[in-house]
């Protein structure tokens, strides 16, 4: 990163919790409503569902996804699928303003030219939680992932390239934003289960997007 990147980019309180991996507190604040208004579009096209993991556990958060493809779980493993398999449908494109803030996110954190193909969106209501996991089922190993938490807060834990490296433990706040990338792309992570509450703009739910490039 030159020093004009980190000019431009940076803004006071971003935090660098591991190398490649930025935490840019406030970064989607002003445009969260835009936000929740898109997931709402995506969402009345391609409802949240439970997904069932190949081992057979019904997942406590509900999900569903935009962009060309969309992350799926099925008996074999998991897979990104440009059909979402219970509409047999297209997943709804990615909006204006999810993409522009994933573009805008990656820059400031040092990744130039973020054009994501996929994006996840997770749906948690007291006590929902994400156990200890990689994301390793896009074939794109270089980009990064970006994260945008809206509504309720979350305990995340961030650890290692190994499943027992011990992880640590950051509060993900409403607007808050998370690059993932260089050596930080594959490190496990989680969240822990998320304490009832009230947002007052999502209620008691905790929305978490993810944009990812898979091709
Ligand atoms: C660190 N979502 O969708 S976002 C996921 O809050 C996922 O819903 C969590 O883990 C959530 O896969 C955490 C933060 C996050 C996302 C992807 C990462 C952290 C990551 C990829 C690599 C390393
Ligand atoms: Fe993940």
């Amino acid at each position: 990163m030159s020093m004009a990147d980190l000019f431009d980019g940076m803004a006071q309180g971003d935090e660098q919790l591991a190398p490649g991996a930025w935490l840019l507190r406030g970064f989607a604040r002003d445009m969260a409503s835009t936000l929740l208004h898109d997931v709402a579009s995506v969402t009345a096209v391609a409802p949240f569902r439970h997904l069932v993991t190949p081992g057979g556990y019904t997942m406590s958060v509900a999900m569903t996804n935009c962009g060309r493809v969309g992350w799926t779980s099925e008996a074999r493993g998991y897979r990104y699928a440009g059909i979402d398999p219970q509409t047999g449908q297209a997943w709804p494109a990615l909006p204006d303003s999810f993409a522009d803030l994933a573009r805008r996110a990656a820059q400031a954190a040092g990744f130039p030219d973020f054009d994501p193909d996929a994006c996840l969106i997770n749906r948690y209501t007291p006590g929902s939680r994400l156990s200890l996991h990689q994301d390793r089922d896009e074939n794109d190993r270089v980009a990064p992932i970006v994260s945008v938490s809206l509504g309720l807060p979350a305990v995340f834990q961030f650890g290692g390239l190994a499943r027992t490296d011990k992880p640590a433990r950051y509060r993900l706040e409403h607007g808050d934003v998370v690059v993932w990338g260089g050596p930080s792309r594959f490190a496990y992570h989680g969240v822990l289960p998320v304490a009832d509450g009230y947002h007052p703009e999502t209620g008691n739910l905790r929305i978490n997007i993810t944009f990812r490039k898979v091709f």
